[in-house]
């Protein structure tokens, strides 16, 4: 059996996605994700230039082989555009290889080890009613689980702040947005929220925090600490990891569990962070770290030590990174939660999926294979648009981590 073509579909329905299809010689094909926000075109030419003239020709059943080919055999390592790549390529031929054996994915990693998926949605505000509202209507839609953010009087455009309906766009523009930031108001202002949430809703659901990387260890400690009469879940990317070891002094200092993940790519970035149980939950994602086959060793080693998983889902991650994710939450042992960003009906036209969402959980369908599809003559009525994350620079001017 051999892989006979591959393309790179780029389009936009509502935001930029980046697919890969590989078609075998039995008919057979597979779909992958290998969308990068605001770097896409960078992951299209690595794919086209560098990835796929070497793909043509190989067995599509031996993805270990193929997934080692591409990681060892570029000889650089790592790195967001080469894993995303290695991703897309991983999820197509999982999904291959689970539509010969005829069964969903989650059947092929080792069977169910849950019903249904728990998932967080995103509720946001300009101020702190607008949030406990939208956190109000996530209740009522069935979630158990909901991730919190708001504005931040006096801070332009704080981060997660969206423009009026439940989900929002970062990359908002052909040039980056500039955004603010200041610590000290934010470490006066997130607490009320979440006293204010708890105050009107109760201790019943899940409460998230993402802090975007905004806080030196120190100020994230600080802000752990307000928190935990809150009770929150996580809270997520308090501080920048490429430096593992910060999350050391955080740790020692508040029970607030901690969440990291969503811009690493490999086991090595997270490796300290697991092994000194710096923290409680694993947030890379199938598509973000080099596919399932990676991403299950991140979550094997994460189970020795009692980390569990809690995979990043922003609306840039596509339907087929999604459905991937659901197939692995649906097996994985030491599942944590699932980030679920709605898509738009526009991007769920182009992607055609069986998942589907009830009472705050997700349930992977039992299609064989991961269960998403592209609909390509459609795909093609929504060309690719430019769009930039936003950065943010300080009140001083000083450019600080977006
Ligand atoms: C965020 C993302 O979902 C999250 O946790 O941090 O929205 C992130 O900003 C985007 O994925 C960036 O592309
Ligand atoms: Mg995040």
């Amino acid at each position: 059996m051999k892989i006979l073509s591959a393309k790179v579909i780029v389009c936009s329905p509502g935001r930029n996605f980046v697919t890969l299809k590989l078609v075998t010689d039995q008919g057979v094909y597979g779909i992958g994700d290998a969308t990068l926000n605001g770097r896409e075109l960078a992951v299209v030419a690595y794919l086209e230039n560098h990835v796929i003239p070497c793909l043509v020709g190989m067995d599509p059943r031996r993805i270990e082989d193929i997934w080692q080919y591409l990681y060892r055999g570029a000889y650089w390592r790592r790195g967001p555009v080469t894993m995303r790549a290695i991703a897309a390529v991983d999820m197509a031929l999982w999904d291959i290889k689970a539509k010969l054996a005829g069964m969903p994915l989650y059947q092929l990693l080792g069977g169910r080890s849950r019903d249904g998926v728990m998932v967080y949605g995103h509720a946001n505000g300009r101020d702190i009613a607008e949030t406990v509202d939208a956190v109000g209507q996530y209740i009522e839609l069935g979630y158990q689980a909901i991730r919190a953010q708001t504005g931040v009087p006096g801070i332009k455009d704080a981060y997660g702040v969206g423009r009026g309906s439940l989900s929002y766009e970062p990359a908002d523009a052909a040039l980056p947005t500039v955004t603010g930031w200041d610590t000290a108001k934010a470490l006066r202002h997130v607490p009320q929220l979440f006293d204010k949430l708890r105050a009107t809703y109760g201790f019943e659901h899940q409460l998230l925090h993402d802090c975007h990387h905004r806080y030196t260890p120190r100020e994230a400690a600080t802000l752990g600490r307000a928190l935990e009469p809150f009770q929150l879940f996580w809270i997520e990317d308090c501080t920048p990891a490429e430096n593992q070891e910060a999350f050391r002094l955080i740790r020692h200092h508040t029970t607030t569990p901690l969440a990291v993940g969503e811009v690493f790519n490999t086991i090595w970035d997270v490796k300290d962070l697991i092994q000194n149980q710096w923290i409680d939950f694993v947030r890379c994602s199938v598509l973000g770290a080099g596919g399932i086959t990676h991403l299950r060793r991140i979550a094997d080693l994460a189970a020795l030590y009692q980390v569990r998983t809690g995979s990043h889902g922003a609306t840039d991650l596509s339907p087929v990174t999604m459905g991937c994710a659901l197939h692995f939450d649906t097996w994985v042992p030491n599942f944590g939660i699932q980030e679920y960003m709605r898509h738009s009906d526009a991007t769920d036209e182009v992607f055609p999926h069986d998942y589907r969402f009830e009472r705050g959980l997700l349930y992977c369908g039992e299609a064989p294979g991961h269960g998403v599809d592209i609909d390509e003559a459609l795909a093609a009525k929504h060309p690719y648009q430019p769009a930039c994350l936003p950065v943010t620079r300080l009140e001083d001017g000083t450019l600080w981590n977006w």
